[in-house]
């Protein structure tokens, strides 16, 4: 994480001030961090050589654990093995894609396996995910594995679940999670239809210059996945949960406040309303109207509006039985005012009350 790096820098510049106490001839030597450009063309020159040397087996057993499981392996028969590579922007499932991710100050472009897209929602970059995994380095050595048992992760990089790969973040928002059983006899859930794949990371959206528990600085990794189920998280505790705070709806939502980390960010992934540097998903007033988002979306007394709780839903939707307390019935949104003061509840795309321009909250 981006996070994990600058704490990183920081231990850096305690060593130096250290060493700087020391006799000279036990002085620490601070190795600085390579070139970030000079990495990335590196590691990209491997993970390509990567792709056109292996090739995948997939497990296809729906209702069992092993249900697209992936093996990767060198080639040793051209005929009936095709290069990973050989699947670059198919048709079809397998698709191997690529995606642009700005960090680092640099552009990366992430290729990522497409083994099943899923049937159900995409996280976005900050929301919690519920996942299995393996971790492989490009010589094959596999350094880590979840075994097949799903765990819950944060991809914002922060708390105990916290995902200190950058790359995570990036590629599950392009897969969505499936279907669930409810829990048989001893608990077990059973999933089927989940989105699948393997991203292939440049060592700049992995742990870069920190070497890890079976992973040597600078190693590109391989992580194969499946994505079992996700949660939403309202970061600025708004009312609004941070999928509807992406305004642009490309499935990100990123904090760029940071000048030294991000010193010149597309214009083009900032979902920042009010232009005040604080993303929506961040800001708790996102208009910058002086009304907080959550005092916009809360139900004016008197007004006409249908169900039990305090705030408007964003977008109502069928009451859904597997959340027995949330009455999703309520048919009045958050609302979009109109210059000659028309109130309009639920015009799919309209801008919301909290995000219009130039509206103040119903009083
Ligand atoms: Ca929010
Ligand atoms: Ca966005
Ligand atoms: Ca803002
Ligand atoms: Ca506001």
């Amino acid at each position: 994480m981006n996070k994990f790096k600058y704490y990183f820098v920081l231990l850096l510049a305690g060593i130096a001030i250290v060493s700087c106490n020391k006799k000279d001839d036990d002085e620490v030597v601070v190795v600085p961090l390579r070139d970030y450009t000079e990495q990335y063309k590196a590691d990209n020159d491997s993970i390509i050589k990567y792709l056109n040397r292996n090739y995948i087996t997939v497990t296809n057993a729906p209702g069992t654990p092993q249900d697209q499981d992936v093996t990767i392996s060198k080639i040793t028969d051209p005929a009936t093995q095709p290069s990973i590579m050989s699947y670059l922007n198919s048709e079809t499932f397998p698709k191997l894609l690529t995606r642009d991710v700005y960090n680092d100050n640099i552009t990366y472009k992430v290729y990522y396996l497409v083994l099943r897209e899923g049937t159900g929602h995409s996280p976005v970059n900050t929301d919690r995910v519920y996942n299995t995994y393996v971790g492989n380095l490009l010589n094959g050595t596999q350094f880590d594995s979840s075994n097949n048992i799903p765990g819950y992760w944060d991809l914002d990089g922060l708390g105990d679940r916290g995902v200190f790969v950058d790359g995570w973040k990036e590629i599950f928002p392009k897969f969505k999670t499936g279907t669930a059983s409810a829990p048989d006899a001893s608990g077990v859930v059973t999933y089927n239809n989940f989105g699948a794949g393997v991203m292939f990371l440049p060592s700049g959206l992995a742990y870069y210059g920190s070497s890890q528990t079976n992973i040597p600085a600078y190693s590109p990794l391989v992580f194969s996945f499946k994505l079992m189920d996700l949660a939403r998280i309202d970061h600025d505790r708004d009312g609004v949960f941070d999928f509807n705070e992406d305004v642009n709806h490309d499935g990100y939502v990123y904090d760029f406040s940071n000048k030294t980390l991000y010193p010149n960010p597309p214009a083009n992934l900032i979902d920042d309303t009010d232009g005040d540097g604080t993303p929506d998903f961040l800001d708790i007033d996102d208009d910058g109207d002086g009304y907080t988002t959550l005092f916009e979306i809360t139900k004016p007394t008197g007004a006409p509006v249908t169900g039990i709780s305090k705030y408007y839903p964003y977008d109502p939707i069928p009451d859904s039985p597997v959340t027995p307390n949330i009455d999703e019935t309520e048919t009045w949104g958050i609302p979009a005012v109109a210059s000659d003061g028309t109130v309009d509840y639920i015009s799919p795309g309209r801008l919301r009350l909290h995000v219009d321009k130039n509206h103040h909250a119903i009083k």
